[in-house]
């Protein structure tokens, strides 16, 4: 995708301190999975322009936003992960699919990060149209995994 290299998302680092050391875990929803892959690159490139190491970054993928939850679970507990990153995309359509979806994530990852004790961030895309979440993905509205990522680092750094 074009857009995809584009970063027009702006977030404070004054603050972010050494993460080379630090392991991250992303989760990343297969639906909308165009949009979802532009997202995780920004993720990804964050952490690796702010110091990671590529092979302290694990990546994996869940069917749906709705799984986003249990996924960033089975890598926050694991010992070695110091943050997770969820990465989902949900548009909403003719039912209220997409407010069961997204109020499940953010009250479940918000749980997973507090039993856990680790940061997990919400890169959880929820617009009304394809086109606003494209704006989201390296469009005019920046990339939201760019500003999931800059949220774990900050918060590793807290
Ligand atoms: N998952 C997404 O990540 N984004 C969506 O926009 C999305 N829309 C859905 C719409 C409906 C009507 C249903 C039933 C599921 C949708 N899902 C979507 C999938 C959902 O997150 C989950 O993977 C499935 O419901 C299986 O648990």
């Amino acid at each position: 995708m074009a857009t995809s290299l584009k970063n027009l998302s702006d977030y404070k680092k004054d603050k972010f301190k050494d993460i080379s050391e630090k392991t991250f875990g992303i989760v990343v929803a297969e639906w909308h999975d165009d949009i979802t892959g532009v997202l995780c690159e920004g993720a990804v490139n964050t952490l690796l322009e702010h110091g990671a190491k590529k092979e302290n970054i694990y990546i994996n993928t869940v069917p749906g936003s709705f799984e986003l939850t249990l996924g960033a679970q089975f890598l926050a507990m694991q010992e070695e992960i110091d943050a997770v990153i969820c990465i989902g995309v949900v548009i909403k359509g003719d039912t209220k699919h997409d407010d069961y979806i997204n109020n499940a994530v953010a009250n479940g990852i918000t749980n997973v990060s507090l039993k856990f004790n680790k940061p997990v961030s919400f890169g959880l895309v929820t617009t009304n149209t394809l086109e606003q979440a494209l704006d989201r993905a390296g469009g005019k509205h920046g990339n939201k995994g760019v500003e999931a990522a800059a949220a774990a680092i900050g918060m590793l750094s807290f």
